[in-house]
């Protein structure tokens, strides 16, 4: 008999891939026939329809004047612990051990009941790590505690081993994009719209402009390929880098060339009319926008760094690059491009891969069979 089960669902809600995936997690669970409650500061951007079995629980901070910082973990510990309680939940997925399992553990103690953590790292947890040691420990207890805990990568599975050496077994779990949405579509107008000539080939790189997507890397390696082929670049996004990477494309007199997009829903209107995604950054556990891109049929180039090399097959769906090697990215962009033959079979090879590996329904199965597992266990 199929369980349906009452799931707590907490992420970041705004815009980034760990918020996009415990969204879409939550959507298609709920099209499974379970009941999904969503415990967030705000509501996921994702959520943009009505479902009648999920239900949006939101986190609300006192702002009383004692406190000097407004004490956002434990109003969501406490949010959970009401939840849990008064809808009986099952499971409480969490994305991200800091501080979301942290609070989920905290939640489970205060309301008594048998609930079962699952917690999905993304790879920023670890990533932190590089600015703050003192939070390992703390990132340890969260793993460790949790009854169950995935990584969206073999690689981030590996890297958590390595950097905090945790008691519990963490199982790779990729993500996934709704190919119901991303997927090639006619959004040839935009072309026009955005200016870009009939010769011209689209090169798209989408990220939130952090330092660790080195997007001056895209730019440089842009401004080669320009030497070769005619194109356009398109900069979807914003963030901390954003005025830096404005002045680099004005120095190397590229305003012509490159179009700033700022943040964009519907990404795949965007990547339907692109020929070729970059993605050079110096850490990336997975790489979501990668997946978006392949399953509208767009080659990527990224580097081989983190769970970038379990997305892109190297030679086959794309390119993988060292970091950095700038010339390089633009040498095999330029042969891509060039070659009609090579970027046809590279863009089938992606929607390919997309359907066999990293297709929704199978990854929404994996995260079931672990919740079933753990409930089997009580
Ligand atoms: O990359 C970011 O800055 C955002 C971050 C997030 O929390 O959404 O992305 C992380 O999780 C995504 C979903 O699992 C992954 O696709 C990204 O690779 C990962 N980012 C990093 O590891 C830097």
């Amino acid at each position: 008999m199929i369980m349906k089960l009452k799931i707590g669902i907490t992420c970041y809600p705004t815009v980034g891939g760990s918020g996009v995936v415990a969204t879409e997690l939550g959507k298609l669970l709920a099209e499974k026939g379970h009941e999904i409650h969503f415990i967030s500061s705000s509501i996921p951007f994702r959520l943009n329809k009505i479902y009648s079995n999920i239900f949006y629980h939101q986190v609300e901070v006192s702002t009383y004047s004692v406190f000097q910082y407004p004490p956002y973990d434990l109003a969501l510990a406490s949010k959970m612990a009401e939840v849990i309680k008064r809808e009986k939940l099952d499971i409480l997925h969490v994305h991200y051990a800091i501080p979301h399992a942290v609070c989920a553990i905290l939640a489970k103690q205060m309301s008594g009941t048998s609930v079962k953590i699952v917690t999905t790292l993304h790879g920023t947890d670890i990533t932190v790590l590089g600015y703050d040691l003192s939070l390992a420990e703390m990132i340890k207890f969260g793993i460790e505690k949790s009854d169950s805990v995935t990584a969206v990568s073999k690689a981030l599975v590996k890297q958590t081993h390595e950097l905090i050496s945790p008691d519990k077994n963490i199982q790779a779990v990729y993500n996934f994009v709704d190919e119901r949405v991303y997927r090639k579509m006619d959004s040839q107008h935009l072309r026009e719209q955005f200016g870009i000539k009939t010769y011209e080939k689209v090169i798209i790189h989408v990220s939130n402009f952090r330092g660790v997507k080195r997007v001056q890397d895209v730019i440089e390696a842009f401004a080669l390929i320009t030497e070769k082929v005619d194109a356009k670049l398109l900069l979807v996004g914003d963030g901390p880098e954003m005025s830096a990477i404005c002045r680099q494309v004005r120095n190397l007199a590229l305003e012509d060339n490159v179009l700033f997009l700022g943040k964009q829903d519907n990404l795949e209107e965007l990547y339907s009319i692109s020929d070729l995604k970059l993605l050079l950054s110096e850490k990336e556990s997975f790489g979501l926008v990668l997946l978006e891109a392949m399953a509208c049929g767009v080659p990527c180039i990224g580097t081989n760094i983190g769970g970038i090399p379990e997305v892109i097959m190297d030679g086959e769906t794309g390119f993988l690059c060292e970091l950095g090697d700038t010339r390089s990215v633009a040498e095999k962009a330029v042969m891509l491009l060039k070659d009609r033959e090579l970027h046809t079979s590279f863009s089938a090879a992606s929607r390919e891969l997309v359907k066999t590996r990293f297709r929704s329904d199978i990854i929404t199965e994996q995260y079931i069979s672990i919740y079933e597992d753990l409930l089997s266990d009580t």
